[in-house]
């Protein structure tokens, strides 16, 4: 216990190992910064070869039902692999960009998802904040945030993400029933667009989009006939390790990897199948140990 009269002043900020300091009080003031190109092609091409073609990731995602009813598919994982899907969580300048939009403090891998929208597919996501489910495994502090990587050209009419700017300011969002699902509370959803800015994210592949775990977003239809997969990388910050929930969500330290480790092709397997399957039987674990934190319907 200390009294207000002996407070020393605010710990200062770990340097900056990455970004500008005017990139990162663009972050923390609007929720979200692009980074364009920072994969290049052919750092990009073998995850986007894997994910289309590869029946060890076809295979096994799963259909997240939306507040209509159409589904939307997903092949997710966590804790730290010795794979090419690990490469793109651990490789150096995208843990380090985490950290500089985290405060400077140390990251751990949350969860990753290949997230996939079929030509002329129907799944959507409805408006949420992925802090509004991650607070229910009982992390205190939203500091957690998303690097969503592009493996197609992202575009409205095939269904890009959108994100609410500067939303990450408005704090935690309840979640509610919606149709379907879950998602947060509509009536908030529309006040906040009455004076917030909603971004369309246009992104070609290798762009990165960085967006705050309270930064509201949604995605509509792929109306198109071009495909719209993105992996999204999620990290949390090894102090906001969560005090209850999914055990895959615990701290593991993240080992980062070189950042020419994608061009110098040193990532070992393309798919450590048994970890992959271990990942997704402790995250059905996590669901009937603690409920369905996340509040909408998965099918295999
Ligand atoms: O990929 C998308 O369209 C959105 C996915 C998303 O919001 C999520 O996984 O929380």
């Amino acid at each position: 216990m200390t009294t207000i009269h002996d407070l020393g002043p605010a710990p200062a900020r770990p340097a900056l190992k990455r970004l500008t300091p005017d990139r990162v009080a663009a972050f923390e003031a609007d929720g979200l910064l692009l980074i364009p190109a920072m994969f290049g092609p052919q750092e990009i091409e073998p995850l986007v070869r894997l994910a289309r073609d590869d029946p060890r990731i076809t295979g096994e995602t799963v259909e997240i039902i939306d507040s209509t009813g159409g589904g939307a598919e997903l092949f997710g994982w966590a804790g730290v692999t010795d794979d090419l899907l690990g490469a793109y969580v651990r490789i150096a300048r995208l843990v380090e960009t985490a950290e500089d939009l985290l405060g400077g403090e140390e990251v751990y891998h949350w969860h990753s998802k290949l997230s996939f929208k079929k030509p002329h597919s129907s799944g959507r996501w409805d408006w949420h904040q992925d802090y509004g489910s991650w607070y229910l495994e009982g992390c205190l502090r939203p500091e957690m945030l998303t690097a969503m990587i592009a493996l197609d050209a992202c575009s409205l009419d095939n269904g890009c993400v959108e994100l609410i700017r500067a939303s990450h300011r408005l704090g935690r969002i309840d979640h509610v029933a919606i149709g379907q699902s879950q998602g947060a509370d509509p009536e908030v959803v529309e006040r906040a667009l009455e004076h917030l800015e909603r971004v369309a994210c246009e992104i070609g592949p290798g762009d990165v989009v960085f967006f705050h775990g309270n930064t509201l977003h949604a995605s509509g239809p792929n109306l198109s006939e071009k495909p719209r997969t993105v992996l999204h990388v999620s990290y949390n910050t090894v102090r906001n390790a969560p005090v209850r929930g999914y055990d895959h969500h615990a701290y593991a330290p993240l080992d980062m990897l070189p950042n020419d480790v994608l061009l110098s092709r040193s990532w070992g397997v393309d798919v450590d199948v048994a970890r992959h399957a271990e990942s997704r039987a402790s995250w059905k674990r996590g669901r009937e140990k603690l409920g369905n934190v996340y509040g909408y319907e998965v099918k295999r």
